[in-house]
């Protein structure tokens, strides 16, 4: 009877919390696909927009104009065959299962934590990321300076650091891992930091000196640490809704700048563009926000770090019918980065635009804050590796490539920003 009743038991946490758990209590996400769906009409995307409403079979990994990237669990395939019917869209493979890819990155972070703790041939977990940023901090007491945003929901410490080998120098401010699944962002601002005070080179050594640097590697600290260890897959904030037993909030939907304008970010607490209760109901948008807000007159760009499409994107997110003032000029700049980065050896393309006017509507979001509340007239969002073979999984065999590109990107950006009189000292 006891074990009859332990058994029914059992079942139920099976079935409540459906097969994609394992036993470690990692979600589980085998014979997973990725298609990217091509579409013509806006009828069409809307369509296969209602299919990520039923978030057990759909997953909505990114968004284009003409483009959608759906992860679908393997029951789904016949429903994604015959909407693709119905649209007239047509879709491609190119995941054939994430499970596999998470493994492979696992077995390759596992590998090289053997050989030694930090590095950029796997990605380091949050605890990783702050011991090293501790070595860094005695190692370089002088030119470095540990600054704290503040508190996770879960109560986590977001921390930063502050590099600056003079005064006067402009400020950048570069916010990293808003979006927990985006793995290569921290692991290219860690590099980063490293690259500004330990290079030789005589352009980052220019880079390095001629800027203040204010970086966050990871500012949604819970669902990193959340991405890490339960699931790859998590984007969203930790927040529990009051209103729903979905979790979290899209941290790049939560400012108070336009917010849940224009479609710009879901109301339903469940989707992955969920703008939030309030605009700032998040700790770790509202720690952000007054660490620049009252840092504002030493910020001159300000870049946030994201994967992945390999895009430069400028205000405005919150619509496409206007374009900032000083437009022409960011697309000036975003040229700048484009154009450095494909002449690197790799070749690897960045398109550039309005968030708006390449992407879709996205009000709320960081850069759009600083830009429109704050006055950082250069800020960027920047969309790493790859353009789909892997996604958000990118193997970190491309962990420093993309660093280098965002380097090269960087300088000749600050370049530009330069010529066009955007680092005077405010
Ligand atoms: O949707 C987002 O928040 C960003 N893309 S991601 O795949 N990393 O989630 C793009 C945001 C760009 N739009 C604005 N900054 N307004
Ligand atoms: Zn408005
Ligand atoms: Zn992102």
């Amino acid at each position: 009877m006891a074990l009859n009743s332990f058994l029914i038991a059992l079942a139920l946490v099976v079935l409540v919390q459906g097969a994609s758990f394992g036993q470690d209590e990692r979600v589980r996400y085998d014979n997973y696909s990725v298609y990217k769906v091509k579409f013509e009409t806006s009828e069409q995307r809307s369509l296969l927009k209602k299919l990520v409403e039923d978030r057990e079979k759909f997953r909505l990994w990114q968004e284009a104009q003409d483009e959608l990237h759906l992860m679908i669990s393997p029951s789904a395939f016949d429903e994604l065959e015959t909407v693709i019917r119905k649209t007239n869209s047509s879709a491609k493979l190119f995941i054939s299962n994430v499970q596999e890819l998470i493994d492979l990155e696992e077995e390759a972070n596992i590998k090289a934590t053997r050989d030694g703790s930090f590095g950029w041939t796997k990605y380091n977990s949050l605890a990783e990321i702050y011991a090293w940023l501790d070595e860094i901090l005695v190692a370089y007491p002088v030119i470095t300076e540990s600054f704290i945003l503040g508190q996770s929901y879960e109560g986590r410490t977001i921390r930063g650091i502050k590099i600056s080998y003079k005064s006067n120098n402009p400020g950048v401010f570069i916010e990293s891992n808003i979006h927990a699944r985006e793995w290569v962002t921290s692991a290219t601002a860690t590099w980063l930091i490293n690259e500004f005070l330990t290079s030789t080179d005589e352009f980052v050594r220019d880079l390095a000196q001629n800027h203040d640097w204010y970086i966050v590697p990871v500012l949604n600290v819970d669902g990193f640490a959340y991405s890490h260890e339960k699931d790859r897959m998590w984007r969203k904030t930790r927040q529990p809704s009051d209103i729903s037993s979905c979790v979290g909030v899209d941290p790049n939907r939560n400012y108070d700048s336009h917010w849940m304008e224009n479609d710009g970010a879901s109301s339903d607490p469940c989707a992955e563009d969920y703008g939030g209760p309030n605009p700032f109901s998040e700790p770790e948008v509202q720690a952000l926000a007054d660490f620049v807000s009252s840092n504002k007159e030493k910020i001159n760009v300000l870049l946030a770090f994201h994967s992945y499409s390999q895009l430069l994107l400028s205000p405005y997110g919150h619509t496409k019918e206007e374009f900032p003032p000083n437009f022409d000029d960011m697309m000036e700049v975003a040229k700048a980065y484009g154009d450095a980065v494909e002449s690197l050896p790799y070749g690897t393309v960045y398109r550039y635009g309005s968030s708006a006017g390449i992407l879709y509507p996205a009000s709320g979001s960081t850069i759009d804050w600083a830009y429109n509340e704050q006055g950082v007239e250069i800020s960027y969002t920047i969309e790493f590796r790859d353009t789909g073979r892997y996604g958000f999984i990118l193997p970190p065999v491309h962990i420093i490539p993309n660093a280098e590109e965002a380097l090269v990107g960087i300088v000749a950006l600050l370049d530009k920003c330069e010529e066009l009189g955007y680092l005077e000292l405010k």
